[in-house]
């Protein structure tokens, strides 16, 4: 059997054959539980561009709310040759080229600042980045090296961690972001760029954000060098910040 070649320029999702449409969506919307309920999910579902929807599943939530799983088939399609996704763009060192680079260009110990800001609870990000057993096999800055990372925890101020970072004289600030809901991340990353300018050391420093929400691109608006997302590990900011102070002359 000829395999079907997929047209990159008009990309749609897939279910049993190429190019059926056929989607999964989980909502809830504020409805009583019933047939009434299912057919507004339905017709929600077709204003969006799905035929043929489907409630595959449906539970009354209670009080009024009432949860779907639908299926449908997507009428919309996608140019992905026409994609460009801004992202931290170099060959990523491991760790052991990160220590030679550090020894070799910098021939001092650099100091690493990181910590998971505002309200956000969530320390597991930055401790897979910054802790010493790392993540999914790949050591944390504490092990390397060269580096003294130090890891101040979650729901750390921004005042308290930029205090800090003059405390140490840190050459890089990482910072984490997990909770996105409502933005509320926007203005907390912002809060650090402007405590940083108003301190005067916002150019001497290498400032990077990430988290699974989080993207490059919002990371330089938001005046930020650099931003990752899932998937990376502490050789990817490690290779980040030590080319970063190299080019900038923060050595
Ligand atoms: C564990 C967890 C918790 C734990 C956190 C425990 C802890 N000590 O961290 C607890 C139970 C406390 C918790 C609480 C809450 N949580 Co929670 N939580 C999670 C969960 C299940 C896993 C997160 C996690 O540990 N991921 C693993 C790490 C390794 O992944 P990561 O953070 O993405 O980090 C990687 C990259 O993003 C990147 N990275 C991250 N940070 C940084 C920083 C830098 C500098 C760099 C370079 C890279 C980087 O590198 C890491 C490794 O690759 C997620 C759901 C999920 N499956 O993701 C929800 C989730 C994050 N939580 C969520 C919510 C809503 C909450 C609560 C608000 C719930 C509530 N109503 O109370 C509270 C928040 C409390 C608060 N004030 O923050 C939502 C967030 C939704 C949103 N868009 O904002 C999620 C997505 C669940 C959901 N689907 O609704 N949570």
């Amino acid at each position: 059997m000829a395999v079907q070649k997929v047209d990159l320029t008009k990309v749609k999702p897939y279910g049993d054959t190429l190019n059926d449409g056929m989607m999964q969506l989980s909502f809830t919307l504020p409805v009583p539980y019933g047939d009434e309920a299912s057919e507004a999910a339905k017709i929600l579902a077709k204003k969006m561009g799905l035929n043929e929807p489907s409630v595959v599943y449906s539970k009354d939530l209670g009080i009024g709310y009432t949860y779907f799983v639908l299926y449908g088939k997507c009428t919309h399609t996608v140019d992905y040759t026409d994609i460009e996704v801004p992202k931290v763009d170099m060959e990523f060192m491991d760790k052991y080229e990160v220590e030679d680079f550090i020894k070799e260009n910098i021939k001092r110990d650099i100091v690493i600042v990181g910590a998971c800001t505002g309200t956000d609870a969530h320390t597991v990000g930055i401790d897979a980045i910054i802790n010493m057993k790392g993540f999914a096999g790949h050591y944390g800055l504490e092990r390397y090296k060269g580096i003294k990372a130090y890891n101040l925890g979650s729901q750390v101020a921004n005042e308290d961690l930029v205090a800090k970072a003059i405390e140490l004289n840190a050459d890089a600030i990482l910072v984490s972001q997990v909770v996105t809901q409502k933005d509320v991340h926007i203005p907390n990353l912002t809060e650090l760029v402007e405590l940083l300018e108003a301190e005067g050391i916002r150019d001497k420093i290498v400032l990077v954000c990430g988290g699974p929400r989080l993207s490059h691109e919002l990371a330089q608006e938001l005046g930020y060098d650099a931003g990752f997302t899932t998937g990376s590990f502490a050789n990817h900011v490690a290779t980040f910040v030590v080319n970063q102070m190299v080019d900038r002359k923060l050595i």
